[in-house]
């Protein structure tokens, strides 16, 4: 069968290649777990067997061997999943589930599952071949914040995958001959899409360091190293981690802007000047500077193979792409999502029928196509330490908690975290407890580092919280 799945989007395990002799005993390390292609290949395909036909499956995706094979079977029998993070709190996981009307935890399950479970078992194999699933079929569905309201399911298509990991294979000259380094969740585009598929698309080694840690970093002796600013931070803080990285071939950053100090340090430290790239859950990675072009500190780059961007003022009015400029930046491209699960209404706000999105960030562009984002339009929509958090979906949880009366939440500009949520608290509740609380009810990563209890939260004359007030009160 010339087309079968795994030969299509994850070109290295094409099972006729690998039987053939394309097998490598180190394709991918993840945790103590070394797997060989015809591991990967024969143990997935066996959890292929075990899932195929389920409509939608959730795996706690935890940095493991489970999850490796539970997402790379679930692509092979064409089933949708639900990556779920690691550290997800009780009343996100409920709404995850229940939104996504996921029908089991495959891999690792939560202490109290609240499906049916399905195991995934390491030395398990099966060499059944499987037909490609079409590619406009969904292969992932991953949750995302927007600036109120909770987290909307993202569905991204087996083709979208495929032309951003091209793309970008394009852009960074990324081959077969690399060795991937990342220690970044398997449950968001970059550590999953861009870390784990593209490494299976491009047939690169992946190694997964369990954290992104500079010592991890510096140990893992790769070619190509993925990181969010925070980690090139605490690497650029760390000499001898960071001299470690000269033997790179590419150091890339994304997620979140990457601090001009950071770029110099790192440059300086390892004689590689970052990659930078830019996109979102929504578009995947749309922009980037190049293996073989200029890298410009503060700058994301060019549109990679495919994509169109356009700039937008408040009218919807082209934009001048004069280099000063600063406006709405959409995105055209076939590496897009195909909408928001169960919400219409929200994805016609942002995909236009024509095919433009519109990214909730606002940049400029130069004459020569160079991208620089200024900032999000909203100042609900935080990130810290590279993972998106809405301001809403925390005012919303502590707000159901009986010492607050009233709440509201801001991202304040941090050196490690980039942004450091903090929320503004009219209440008696013990600010500790409310840290806590959030952790268990969202996710550990969307806590306030910081809960300020106050007398009144400033407002206008409409009632409405005045945000950039309250980031002048820290
Ligand atoms: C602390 N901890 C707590 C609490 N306080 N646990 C429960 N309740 C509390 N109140 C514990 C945690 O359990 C955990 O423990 C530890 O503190 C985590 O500490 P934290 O300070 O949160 O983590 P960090 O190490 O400082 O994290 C920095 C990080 C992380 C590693 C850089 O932010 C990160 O992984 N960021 C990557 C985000 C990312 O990949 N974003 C991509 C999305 P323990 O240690 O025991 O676990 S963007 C995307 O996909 C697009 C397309 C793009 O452009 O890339
Ligand atoms: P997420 O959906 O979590 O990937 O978040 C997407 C958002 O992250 C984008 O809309 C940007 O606001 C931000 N982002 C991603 N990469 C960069 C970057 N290189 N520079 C600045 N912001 C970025």
């Amino acid at each position: 069968m010339t087309s079968s799945l795994v030969g299509v989007l994850l070109t290295s395990l094409n099972p006729a290649a690998v039987a053939g002799g394309a097998d490598i005993s180190d394709a991918v390390t993840i945790g103590e777990t070394v797997l060989s292609r015809s591991d990967l290949v024969g143990a997935a395909t066996s959890v292929a067997e075990r899932v195929g036909g389920a409509r939608r499956v959730a795996v706690l995706a935890t940095p493991t061997p489970a999850t490796v094979l539970a997402i790379t079977g679930c692509l092979i029998a064409g089933v949708p999943v639900v990556p779920v993070p690691a550290d997800v709190g009780v009343a996100e996981r409920r709404h995850i589930l229940a939104d996504s009307g996921a029908q089991a935890w495959l891999g690792e399950k939560p202490e109290d599952a609240d499906l049916p479970h399905i195991p995934v078992r390491l030395h398990a194999r099966s060499w059944h071949r499987y037909a490609e699933p079409h590619p406009d079929s969904a292969a992932l569905v991953i949750y995302t914040s927007g600036t109120t309201g909770p987290p909307k399911g993202v569905v991204i298509s087996r083709r979208a995958i495929a032309a951003d990991l091209d793309a970008l294979a394009e852009a960074w000259q990324w081959t077969a001959d690399d060795t991937l380094v990342h220690g970044l969740p398997l449950y968001h585009v970059h550590g999953l899409v861009l870390g784990l598929l593209g490494s299976l698309r491009t047939g690169s080694r992946f190694i997964h360091t369990g954290r992104p840690t500079p010592e991890a970093y510096a140990q893992a002796g790769g070619t190509l190293y993925f990181g969010v600013p925070t980690v090139w931070s605490r690497i650029a803080a760390d000499e001898n981690a960071a001299r470690a990285l000269s033997s790179a071939r590419l150091l890339v950053s994304g997620s979140a802007p990457l601090p001009i100090p950071v770029f110099d340090r790192v440059s300086a430290l390892t004689g590689h000047q970052p990659v930078e790239r830019y996109g979102s859950t929504e578009s995947l990675i749309t922009l980037s500077t190049r293996a073989d072009g200029e890298r410009r500190p503060g700058w994301v780059g060019l549109p990679v193979p495919g994509v169109e961007t356009r700039l937008v003022d408040d009218d919807g009015a082209p934009a001048a792409q004069d280099g000063e400029t600063i406006a709405r930046l959409e995105v055209r491209g076939p590496m897009l999502f195909d909408g928001y699960l169960n919400r219409p209404d929200a994805t016609a706000d942002v995909l236009r029928a024509d095919g433009w999105y519109r990214t909730g960030d606002v940049a400029v562009v130069d004459r020569d196509g160079m991208h620089r984002i200024v900032g999000r339009e909203s100042v609900d929509l935080i990130k810290t330490g590279g993972f998106r958090v809405g301001a809403g979906e925390i005012e919303t949880v502590l707000l159901g908690h009986d010492g607050v009366d009233e709440a509201a939440v801001v991202g304040v500009p941090d050196d490690d975290l980039g942004q450091r949520i903090v929320a503004f608290v009219v209440g008696d509740a013990a600010p500790e407890i409310l840290i806590g609380y959030v952790a268990e009810q969202l996710s550990v990563h969307k806590r306030p580092r910081e809960v300020r209890i106050v007398d009144s939260l400033p407002r206008n004359a409409m009632g409405k919280v005045l945000k950039k007030e309250l980031t002048r009160w820290v």
